[in-house]
């Protein structure tokens, strides 16, 4: 059985959309993209004095373990030009997984559900449009009730 996943990308260095889709194709490389969210522009959270992002949401299947599929994140990230700089600061793509089936993982590299995810309307935007009642597996509340009871903010 592949394990359903959702991918928050994020993007606010450079061409904003190409680098949305550049990720999208290469995730399509090594797993099935089954949906994808429509791209919004959102102000930034946590470090505020940088440019607005692009950012989306995708819901893949695959056959990858977290840990495994982190890496091909970060691989992707690496190949598109992504460069350390700090907590919350700009950067040319983001892959980050928010859920990973109804799983829940604690690992000092992985966490999942993503730990900031429900609290953040820049992912429950594109996740409400391709998982609205996808029940977020420790709240168990799905993301129509999320984004209902104000606590994405
Ligand atoms: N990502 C962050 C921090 N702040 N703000 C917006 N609007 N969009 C993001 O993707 C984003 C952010 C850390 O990953
Ligand atoms: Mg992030
Ligand atoms: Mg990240």
């Amino acid at each position: 059985m592949k394990s359903k996943v959702f991918i928050a990308l994020g993007s606010n260095i450079g061409n904003l959309e190409e680098n949305l889709n550049t990720a999208l194709k290469k995730l399509a490389e090594f797993s099935k993209v089954q949906k994808v969210s429509s791209f919004y522009k959102t102000k930034p959270q946590g470090f505020l004095e940088q440019a607005d992002f692009l950012n989306g949401v995708c819901l893949i299947t695959t056959d990858l373990e977290p840990q495994e599929l982190l890496k091909k994140l970060k691989e992707i990230e690496k190949e598109m030009g992504r460069k350390k700089t700090f907590k919350d600061g700009p950067r040319i793509i983001d892959l980050d997984i928010i859920y990973y089936d109804n799983i829940v993982l604690n690992t000092p590299t992985l966490t999942i559900p993503h730990p900031r995810a429900h609290m953040r309307m820049f992912v429950m935007k594109g996740l409400v449009e391709i998982a609205p009642d996808f029940p977020h597996p420790i709240l168990h509340k799905t993301t129509q009730e999320i984004i209902e009871n104000n606590i994405a903010k």
